[in-house]
């Protein structure tokens, strides 16, 4: 390919270089780190390599959410977002470290140096993940399969930690094969594949789809994209509304969206539907608190830090409310966040109804910390 490029570029003028550019297949690469939390720490320190290490949450399962287990622990059933004193009854033998998000953050900035060598189209997701648009071949590789083996390679021999790559046409199909062969696996997913890969995947799979929709389409007898196939245009659109646009053409292995390096962030929230509606402010509190948590370490994964909160209560009629409370100066702590989504959960105008859906997102970040406008990124809880 890059031989091609080079004869197109010399024949053609240079704005359709680009056009041609934008004509070819593209080479996206989505690269997630194993573990991550966990395994920088059997990294450093040697006597926990090999065993069931649970980063965040306190010993014993005495308090907080687990951020991640290692893969000895997740044998056991431990994962992220379990309460530590589940997590502590799956596997006693655990073994809770406190996070250290300033290590993370730096490692995190080290597998992105590492991208950069390859290309300069890199779109981070969080600490750990990023699409990388290798179309391009910066490095003059060859292949989108040999760059991904490359920086795998390089995350492992200066970072001595694995990096697992899913390789494709698009985003959607680049993040779903990233995960296909975790730990330390490389899937690349070529465009004759794509079409079966995706009318097998069950809808559960769905990159963005969250357990509602997912639901939804199980209930409607739709439990793989094959099922998905057989809808019109039309009829997705009515069941799912915008989504179901954007449903209709990935079936088909159809996905635009492009890599965009530095996209802001608008928000950072998470959110959780709950199987059973829930009654009362005692039995929200703690949702509340759990949902904090993951939104307090978002916060610091992306190192954002902002003025306002907002709670989102869904009912189980599906009426949904937000209520925002700003202060003066920035935060990124887990107890200002709990402390306004419980006080706004208070406030008189939040009726009593059963709940279906608590969220909490942070906005209004300090402008020092990203300036460019873009699009909001709300993250979902699972
Ligand atoms: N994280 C968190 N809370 C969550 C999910 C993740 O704090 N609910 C943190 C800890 C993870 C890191 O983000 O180490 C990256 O998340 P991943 O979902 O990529 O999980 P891991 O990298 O830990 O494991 P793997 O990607 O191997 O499944
Ligand atoms: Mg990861």
């Amino acid at each position: 390919m890059p031989g091609i490029l080079r004869i197109v570029k010399r024949v053609l003028p240079k704005e359709k270089v680009s056009i041609f550019l934008s004509l070819k297949v593209r080479k996206i690469i989505h690269i997630d780190m194993d573990a991550f939390y966990a395994s920088i720490e059997q990294r450093d320190n040697p006597e926990l390599k090999g065993k069931p290490v649970i980063v965040g949450g306190l010993p014993q399962g005495r308090g907080g959410v687990v951020a991640t287990a290692s893969y000895e622990a997740r044998r056991s059933g431990v994962r992220s977002a379990m309460s530590s004193k589940q997590a502590f009854q799956l596997c006693p033998e655990a073994i809770f470290i406190r996070p250290r998000f300033e290590i993370y953050q730096e490692v995190s900035s080290q597998i992105r140096d590492i991208f950069a060598r390859y290309t300069d189209l890199i779109e981070p997701l969080s600490l750990d993940e990023a699409f990388l648009d290798v179309t391009a071949d910066k490095a003059g590789i060859g292949s989108a399969i040999a760059i991904a083996q490359q920086i795998r390679q390089a995350i492992k021999d200066e970072l001595k930690l694995t990096a697992s790559a899913g390789v494709s046409i698009n985003k959607f199909v680049a993040k779903i094969a990233s995960d296909m062969n975790k730990p330390d696996g490389l899937t690349f997913i070529g465009p004759s594949r794509i079409e079966k890969f995706m009318e097998k995947l069950p809808v559960e799979k769905f990159y963005g789809v969250g357990k509602v929709t997912a639901e939804k389409m199980r209930s409607l007898g739709l439990l793989t994209g094959a099922d998905v196939k057989k809808l019109s245009e039309g009829e997705l659109v009515r069941n799912f509304g915008k989504s179901g646009k954007f449903f209709f053409e990935i079936v088909r292995g159809i996905d635009e969206r492009q890599v965009e390096p530095n996209r802001e962030t608008k928000s950072i929230g998470a959110e959780d539907t709950f199987q059973k509606d829930l009654l009362t402010k005692e039995d929200m509190v703690p949702e509340l608190e759990k949902i904090a948590m993951i939104v307090h370490d978002r916060l610091r994964k992306h190192d954002l830090k902002g003025r306002t909160v907002t709670l989102k209560v869904k009912y189980h009629d599906f009426k949904t409310i937000t209520r925002s409370q700003s202060g003066q100066s920035v935060f990124d702590d887990f107890q200002t966040i709990i402390d306004v989504a419980v006080s706004l959960l208070a406030k008189p105008d939040v009726d009593e109804k059963p709940v279906r859906l608590l969220g909490i997102s942070v906005s209004n970040f300090d402008d020092g910390f990203r300036t460019a406008v873009g699009e909001s990124r709300q993250l979902k809880l699972f």
